[in-house]
């Protein structure tokens, strides 16, 4: 891919297996990969770490299809589509965006632009004008902006996620905190609704829509001896996804103890949470990762 911006020391474009480019970075700060087909970070280990956004060995990096790993956009809908031939987690997880800049400060973080538009000629399944700004900042932290521009005539709801995996040494050990006494849709039981009653643990399939819940989240991995903190501003929701023996296997791209390698703790407005935006109105999402000594 020739037509990018200019890339920082240490960052250089790589392809997949299908020639897919991907931005592979080591800086002094941490070390990433970014796929360019869905502006989708497929991995993020600040220096001294394991992945904290965590990328299936066995995820396949081919045209039209998002990854298992990392953090696919879910937008304009979050799961699955009104309609069967649509496809689940929305329009733009798996498609091109424009890649819009690129640079680096002082502290070696780097920013990365993205755009992609939707109208009712381009995205006729979802026929409504809307530009979708995303940003990276990439260094000891991560920080996620999805900024959703309404330029049309009418206005539009919109439910979103940045579906993120989060690296963990073993799902069994690890705690969630931060959702106690959330009100959730629990997906492996008809979205009936339950409160949460302290911190969530892991010890099978786990499929959870926490709504109303914009306090943060703390992944504490005592086997790693780290905590995952993740704040968000203009995020109501929190999911919280871990597909355990059986449906792990089912899914294709992930290996057979890889479950445990891993949990989706991915933040933003899902059901009762969905988001108006009115014409010329811009939503903002905002989502930051850190790793905290345990
Ligand atoms: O975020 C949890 C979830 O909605 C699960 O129900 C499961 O479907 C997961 O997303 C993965 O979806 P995908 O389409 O990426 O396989």
């Amino acid at each position: 891919m020739t037509n990018h911006p200019q890339l920082p020391d240490g960052a250089f474009i790589t392809k997949s297996a299908s020639d897919l480019p991907v931005i592979t970075c080591t800086s002094r700060s941490s070390s990433y990969q970014l796929l360019l087909q869905g502006a989708q970070l497929l991995s993020w280990a600040p220096s001294h770490h394991f992945d904290v956004v965590w990328l299936s060995p066995h995820a396949q990096i081919i045209p039209g299809k998002s990854p298992r790993g990392g953090t696919p956009i879910c937008w304009p809908w979050f799961g699955p589509a009104s309609s069967s031939n649509l496809p689940a987690h929305g329009l733009v997880r798996a498609q091109a965006w424009i890649f819009e800049g690129y640079s680096r400060d002082t502290s070696d973080t780097d920013t990365l632009h993205f755009s992609t538009s939707t109208s009712p000629a381009t995205t006729p399944d979802w026929p409504h004008c809307a530009t979708l700004n995303l940003t990276y900042r990439i260094g000891p932290t991560l920080g996620i902006t999805l900024e959703t521009l309404n330029t049309g005539e009418s206005p539009f709801s919109i439910t979103e996620a940045i579906h993120t995996y989060i690296g963990v040494n073993d799902a069994r050990s690890i705690e969630i905190r931060g959702l106690e006494n959330s009100t959730y849709l629990d997906r492996l039981q008809e979205d009936n609704r339950f409160v949460q009653q302290g911190a969530i643990s892991i010890s099978g399939e786990t499929d959870r829509i926490y709504v109303s819940n914009s306090q943060p989240c703390n992944i504490v991995d005592p086997e790693a001896k780290r905590i995952i903190q993740i704040t968000t501003e203009g995020s109501q929701s929190r999911v919280v996804w871990n597909p355990w023996i059986e449906k792990g296997l089912k899914l294709g791209d992930l290996g057979t103890d890889d479950y445990l390698r891993m949990v989706c703790v991915e933040c933003g407005n899902v059901s009762d949470n969905a988001v108006v935006v009115e014409p010329g109105n811009t939503h903002r999402m905002h989502i930051e990762y850190s790793v905290l000594p345990l």
